[in-house]
């Protein structure tokens, strides 16, 4: 078989760049190592810049989230139990962020590439990556038992963090930067009204907490554990009592707690691969950075590195402008610093994780900073709304 484009992982970024390549005319395919319900099924991130909504309008993928997206015009810092606002729209021209789930954007691209008959292969194995450092590529994997081989001219490795593709470049040629914080996040998701309109940081003696939300009827929480913990140690009672301590007063007395949905351990790194291009292989989302989810910029960063990867894509093969694919990495590199910093200045600002006493008044110093000072609040608002591409 041959391709133009082989795109290895069905997640947001591979999914997306597919659809943005199929809606060009580039001949692509998507090989997918787990099921589609599998793929489906993950509760992952919530908050997408305006950017990330445009690149879904630009794949014609967001009636839904023209519906049922929840505008934020501000999101909240609340250090020991007192709450401040810091204006998005206000600080930045009226930018906003969007709370929409990564499951529903997952699936509103699944949906149009299926109703479009994209080529999507689920369940193949053993994904190889061949000659990309030469001018003859070709990708192996098996299915139903049977190996099938296809020659492209590009591979777009979006298989995350554990994917093959990054795991395939020799270690001569790729770097890696890499910090790995010494707490998780425990995620709950439940059908119960939000307790704040916007999404709530929150740091007290106890702990971080996050009050996020999927729609004004479904709550996405967190709170900050210790990084070996287990889902298993954490019934829904033990989660809402810990949860309501880290919150306001007025919002653990207006808390609505229900059962989960879901609940899950997820653990919080920063790391970021350079450069993202070899040879033909180009790396995009969690295959080649990942953020602590504090931000809300994993797949916000995706979703950005697949806006500038189709732009090299459609270079390279409609105008054979070889180094359009070097200015991918140069171009998405420079975003994913600044994003990298900003999630991991949010991480410490709002995480306890250690007994510093000086750390600590330096933490409550930066944000008595940033929330009382123009500057300070911008810089948080234009960070959280999102860099401009
Ligand atoms: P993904 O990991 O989403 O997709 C990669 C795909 O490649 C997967 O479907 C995988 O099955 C497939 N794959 C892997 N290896 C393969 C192989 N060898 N062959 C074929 N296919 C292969 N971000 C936020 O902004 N907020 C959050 O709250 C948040 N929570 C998260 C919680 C967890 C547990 C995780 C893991 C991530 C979280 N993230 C969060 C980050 C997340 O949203 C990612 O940034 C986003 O999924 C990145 O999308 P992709 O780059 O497409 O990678
Ligand atoms: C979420 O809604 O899952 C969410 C929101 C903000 C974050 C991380 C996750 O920083």
């Amino acid at each position: 078989m041959r391709k133009q484009v082989v795109i290895v992982g069905a997640g947001p970024s591979g999914l997306l760049l597919g659809r943005l390549l199929d809606l060009a005319g580039i001949d692509n395919i998507v090989l997918e190592r787990q099921t589609q319900d599998y793929v489906l099924a993950r509760i992952r991130a919530g908050i997408l810049e305006q950017t990330t909504v445009d690149l879904i309008h630009r794949a014609g993928a967001d009636t839904r989230l023209n519906a049922e997206g929840i505008r934020h015009h501000a999101m909240h810092l609340a250090f020991d139990y007192k709450s401040i606002a810091i204006g998005l729209s206000e600080h930045t021209n009226g930018k906003v962020v969007t709370a929409y789930g990564q499951t529903e954007v997952t699936r509103d691209l699944c949906d149009v590439r299926d109703a479009e008959g994209s080529a999507t292969v689920y369940e193949a194995s053993n994904v190889e990556i061949n000659d990309f450092d030469g001018d003859s590529p070709y990708v192996t994997y098996v299915k139903d038992g049977t190996t099938h081989r296809v020659d492209c001219d590009l591979i777009a490795g979006c298989d995350g963090y554990h994917g093959v593709c990054r795991q395939s470049v020799p270690l001569s040629a790729i770097t890696t930067y890499e910090k790995i914080y010494p707490f998780g996040w425990l995620g709950l998701l439940s059908d119960t009204k939000p307790v704040a309109k916007e999404v709530v940081y929150a740091n007290t003696a106890r702990g971080f907490a996050l009050c996020s939300m999927r729609s004004m009827t479904r709550s996405r929480y967190y709170i900050q554990c210790d990084v070996d913990d287990k889902v298993e140690n954490w019934s829904d009672d033990a989660f809402w009592d810990e949860f309501r301590l880290r919150l306001p007063p007025e919002m653990a007395e207006a808390l609505e707690t229900g059962p989960s949905i879901e609940k899950s351990i997820a653990p919080l790194r920063s790391f970021v691969a350079e450069p993202m291009r070899f040879g033909r292989l180009m790396l995009a989302g969690d295959a080649a950075h990942v953020v602590p989810p504090t931000g809300a910029k994993g797949l916000n960063l995706a979703a950005s590195d697949i806006h500038y990867m189709y732009d090299a894509i459609l270079g390279f093969l409609e105008d054979h402008d070889a180094a359009a694919l070097d200015e991918y990495s140069r171009r998405a590199l420079d975003r994913v610093w600044k994003t990298e910093r900003f999630s991991w200045w949010l991480t410490n600002l709002t995480h306890r994780f250690n007994d510093d006493p000086f750390e600590q008044r330096m933490k409550e110093a930066e944000l008595a900073y940033v929330t009382t000072s123009d500057a300070g609040r911008q810089m948080v608002a234009e960070n959280y709304v999102g860099l401009p591409l």
